[in-house]
This record gives C-alpha cells, sequence and structure tokens, in this order.
C-alpha cells in the first residue's frame, strides 16, 4: 500500500507537467496507471484540453480511451513528452524495462520524445543495471529455442517468462526471456551485441534515453537529471 502511494505520487508529478495541445506518449505498468489515471482526471475536470496520446501497449490503449483521452497510432512526429516506469534506474538514469511485456513500443515511443519523463518509486533505484532484475529481450517464436541458444553463447543466463505456467506473449506476437549477465563492463556494448542475434526483437536496456525521473521515496518526490 506504502510502495502504491509512493508510485501515485511520481505519477502525479510526472502527470502536472502536461500542457494542452500537446503529444504525449502513454506507459506501460503500474506505476504509468497512475500516470493514465491522473491524465484522465486533469481532462474531465478542465485542467487539460487537447491533447492527443500515443500508448505503449493494448492496455494503456484501452485504460486512456476508457477515460476519453484521445488515442492515435504512432507516426514519425515527435512526442512532447512521455511518462513512463521502469524497473531499474541507474545514477545516470541508464533504464531497465520490460517487466510490464511492453518494452518494444515503449523504446518506439520513447525513441521519439523531446522529454521522456520515467516515473518510480525508490526501490527502482540501483547503482548497476541487472543488481535487482533480470534484463527483459523480446525474441520472436520461430525457433525460440534456438535464439536462447544464441542469447546463452552471449552469457546470458534465465528463461523464457511465463505466465500461470503458459508463455507469456506480448502485444506483437513474440516471447519474452528474461536474462541475467555476469557484470558487463558496458551496457552499450551488450545492447549492441544483443541486438544483433538473429531472433532478438528489442531489449529492455534504455540507454541514455531518459531526460527525467521522479523518484518517489517516503521523504517526498525527488527529481533526478542524467
Ligand atoms: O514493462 C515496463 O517497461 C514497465 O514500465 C515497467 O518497467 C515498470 O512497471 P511498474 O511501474 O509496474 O513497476
Amino acid at each position: 500500500a506504502e510502495l502504491e502511494a509512493l508510485k501515485q505520487q511520481a505519477a502525479v508529478r510526472a502527470a502536472a507537467l502536461v500542457q494542452s495541445g500537446t503529444r504525449i506518449g502513454l506507459g506501460t505498468g503500474s506505476t504509468a496507471r497512475y500516470a493514465i489515471l491522473e491524465l484522465g482526471r486533469r481532462l474531465a475536470a478542465g485542467e487539460l484540453e487537447g491533447v492527443m496520446a500515443v500508448a505503449t501497449s493494448q492496455a494503456s490503449e484501452d485504460l486512456a480511451r476508457s477515460l476519453n483521452i484521445p488515442v492515435e497510432p504512432l507516426t514519425p512526429e515527435p512526442l512532447d513528452i512521455v511518462i513512463d516506469g521502469a524497473d531499474e534506474i541507474d545514477p545516470q538514469l541508464n533504464l531497465i524495462k520490460g517487466l510490464g511485456g511492453a518494452l518494444t513500443r515503449e523504446k518506439l515511443v520513447e525513441v521519439q520524445a523531446r522529454r521522456f519523463a520515467v516515473i518510480a518509486d525508490h526501490t527502482k533505484l540501483v547503482s548497476r543495471l541487472g543488481e535487482k532484475a533480470p534484463l527483459p529481450i523480446e525474441v520472436v517464436q520461430f525457433g525460440v529455442d534456438s535464439t536462447v541458444e544464441r542469447l546463452r553463447a552471449l552469457g546470458a543466463r534465465g528463461e523464457l517468462r511465463r505466465d500461470a505456467g503458459a508463455l507469456y506473449i506480448t502485444d506483437n506476437g513474440n516471447y519474452i526471456f528474461h536474462a541475467h549477465f555476469p557484470e558487463n563492463a558496458s551496457l552499450a556494448s551488450l545492447e549492441r551485441s544483443l541486438k544483433g542475434v538473429l531472433g532478438v526483437v528489442e531489449t529492455g536496456l534504455f540507454l541514455g534515453m531518459a531526460t527525467v525521473a521522479y523518484v518517489a521515496t517516503p521523504e517526498g518526490v525527488r527529481e533526478l537529471h542524467a
């Protein structure tokens, strides 16, 4: 309950940045959900008007539509601000994302953001990525065991994500492998190696993408910049 209150505090802080007449990206997960709810509240209260949103998952799109937030597909036009959660945040604001299963659409949206505001509770802060969370890697279904073998050859240990025993399938119809790697000298080289693996669609490494992070602690919301 305490963590939920903290998530909501971070979400409300970021949602306050959204201005009328702008284009926004809506993240996915339990923290981003509070931001979407807050945007809906601001619209209903007349504090906000004329916004257009791009959602990073079907779930976030459905929630937005239920709140009368206008949702449109992603087009090449930049987004003024994207608000999304993270699984881990390092001191340089590099992120691990994807435990909510939406990493590919999230990265496609967030790369087009003029401002990418991460929202989280303090448990997401780490000194090094990979400390607590696995690295989600989206992989195609066809020949998945071959792709997993290629990832293991790079040093990955882990398993395909399952929910209630069944293999999890993303909005894009792919599987997700949760990988643990030995401590890596360079996150950038790990990202490049993984993106070069045949069968890999996208990784949950979001390096140098976030512009600001609102991190809620019991002492208040901290604003972190890269
Ligand atoms: O899957 C995702 O990328 C989510 O944004 C995740 O990183 C954060 O989800 P949470 O707010 O429910 O912890």
